[in-house]
C-alpha cells in the first residue's frame, strides 16, 4: 500500500479543528487531528508545506519508521506544533491500518484490557451552589467521576467556568479576553466548596479538580493538604510544569493525588515527574504529543513507576483524538481516566462516530480503524474563525498564568 495524496482540513463547527486525511492507492483512507487550540493554523501550515511532501508514495503500516522520519529526521524536534503535526500523521496512519486489517484501532494496541473508558466529566458553577447543582445534574447523566469549578468571590471570572452560564469553551473568537486572578480568594474557597461537594453529594463519586496552572509549589501543597479530608481523585495542574522538580515540594505534603501534562508535547517533558514518582496521572493527549505510536511509548514508561493515564480530552481535541485515545484508553494496562467534555452537536456532524457514552463509560465502537469520519460538504459550511484562550492578569495588572 501507498500514501497517495494528503491534505488538512479547517473547519469550525463552533470551534477551530485541523484535521489530516491521508489517502491510499487502495482507496482506504486515514484521518489525524492537529488542533492546537489558539494556533491552528501553524500546524496546518507545517502540514502542507513541509510534511505532506514527505509522505506521498510511503508505505503507510510503516507508523514507527515514519514518526521516527518526522521526529528524528526533522532535526528541530519537539513543541507542540511539530509534535501535534506528527500526532496528525501518526493517527491517520494507525486509522488506515485498522481499515486495511479489518479491525479496532484497539486491537493494534493490545486488544481490550477493559470493558469501557472511564470518563470524567466538567461541572461548574458561578459560585459553590451553582456548582453543587451542576454536580446533581450531571450524576443523573451517570458520570462517576465530574470534575468540579467554581468562580471566585471577588473575581470577575476565572478558567472552566463560562461566562454567561451556558456552555465552557476553552477558546473565544476574536482577539484575547483578559481574566483577572488572586491565588488568596481562591485558596480559601476551594477546600470549602469540596467539603460542601462531599456532604451532599457522598464518598462515592470520584472527583477532580483543575488548578489550571496558577498556583506556586507551596501554595499548591497547602491546597493539596487541605483537600485531603474530601479525597480528591486527583488536582490538576496546580503549578507549571516547565520547572518538573517543582513538584518535589508539593509532593513532600500531600498526599492527594496529582495530574499533569495536557501542556507537555515529549516524552522529555514528563520524564523526571514519573521517574520521582512526582506525579499519579499523566495528562498529554495524543494529538499534542506526538499520536499514538509515542503515547504508547510515553504511558508504557510511566507504567514502570505506578503512573496511569488520564489524557485531555477538552472540545479542542476533535472528535478524531477522542476517538483514538478511547481505542488507547481501552488497551493501555495502565489507563487511569479519560477527560470528557461533549462537543456541539455541529461538531458531532461534521465527524460521525462510532464512539459512544453509556453511564459513565465510553467505548470507542468496533468499526475497522478509529470509526471516525469527516463530513467534508459539512465542514466546508463553517469557515475557520481565528480563536485564542484567554490571558490572565493578577489584579495588579502583572500577566499570570492562565
Ligand atoms: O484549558 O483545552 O482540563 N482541561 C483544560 C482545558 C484547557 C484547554 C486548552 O486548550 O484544562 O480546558
Ligand atoms: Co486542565
Amino acid at each position: 500500500m501507498k500514501i497517495t495524496n494528503a491534505y488538512v482540513n479547517i473547519t469550525s463547527p463552533g470551534r477551530n479543528f485541523v484535521t489530516l486525511k491521508v489517502e491510499t492507492d487502495e482507496g482506504i483512507y486515514g484521518l489525524g487531528d492537529g488542533t492546537l487550540n489558539g494556533r491552528e493554523m501553524s500546524v496546518a501550515s507545517y502540514l502542507t508545506e513541509h510534511v505532506i511532501p514527505c509522505l506521498i508514495g510511503r508505505d503507510p503500516f510503516q507508523t514507527e519508521d515514519i514518526w521516527q522520519y518526522l521526529y528524528r529526521g526533522v532535526y528541530w524536534r519537539r513543541g507542540p506544533v511539530t509534535m501535534s503535526a506528527i500526532a496528525a500523521v501518526d493517527v491517520a496512519l494507525w486509522d488506515i491500518k485498522g481499515k486495511a486489517l479489518n479491525t479496532p484501532v484497539y486491537n493494534l494496541l493490545g486488544g481490550k484490557s477493559r470493558d469501557g473508558v472511564m470518563v470524567y466529566c466538567h461541572a461548574f458553577g458561578k459560585d459553590t451552589e451553582a456548582a453543587l447543582d451542576d454536580v446533581a445534574a450531571h450524576q443523573e447523566l451517570g458520570y462517576r467521576a465530574i470534575r468540579v469549578q467554581s468562580g471566585v468571590a471577588g473575581l470577575k471570572g476565572t478558567y472552566g467556568v463560562s461566562k454567561g452560564g451556558g456552555r465552557y469553551e476553552p477558546a473565544e473568537r476574536g482577539l484575547p479576553s483578559e481574566y483577572e486572578w488572586a491565588t488568596e480568594p481562591y485558596l480559601r474557597a476551594t477546600p470549602k466548596l469540596f467539603q460542601k461537594v462531599r456532604e451532599r453529594f457522598g464518598e462515592d463519586l470520584h472527583l477532580l479538580h483543575d488548578c489550571h496552572h496558577r498556583l506556586t509549589p507551596i501554595e499548591a501543597a497547602r491546597l493539596g493538604k487541605e483537600l485531603e479530608p474530601y479525597h480528591l481523585f486527583w488536582i490538576e495542574d496546580p503549578t507549571p510544569a516547565e520547572l518538573q522538580e517543582g513538584f518535589k515540594l508539593i509532593r513532600e505534603h500531600t498526599v492527594t493525588p496529582i495530574a499533569v501534562g495536557e501542556v507537555l508535547n515529549s516524552i522529555w517533558d514528563s520524564h523526571d515527574l514519573i521517574r520521582n514518582q512526582w506525579i499519579d496521572y499523566i495528562r498529554t493527549t495524543i494529538v499534542h504529543g506526538g499520536g499514538l505510536t509515542a503515547l504508547k511509548k510515553l504511558a508504557d514508561f510511566a507504567d514502570l513507576y505506578h503512573v496511569r493515564t488520564g489524557c485531555h480530552g477538552a472540545t479542542d481535541l476533535s472528535p478524531v483524538t477522542m476517538a483514538a485515545a478511547l481505542h488507547f484508553g481501552l488497551a493501555i494496562h495502565n489507563f487511569g481516566i479519560q477527560e470528557h467534555m461533549p462537543h456541539t452537536e455541529e461538531t458531532d456532524a461534521v465527524f460521525p462516530h462510532a464512539y459512544m457514552y453509556t453511564d459513565g463509560y465510553m467505548h470507542p465502537g468496533e468499526k475497522p480503524g478509529l470509526g471516525v469520519d469527516l463530513d467534508e460538504a459539512l465542514a466546508a459550511k463553517y469557515p475557520y474563525h481565528r480563536a485564542y484562550l484567554p490571558v490572565n492578569r493578577k489584579l495588579d495588572g502583572t500577566l499570570t498564568d492562565w
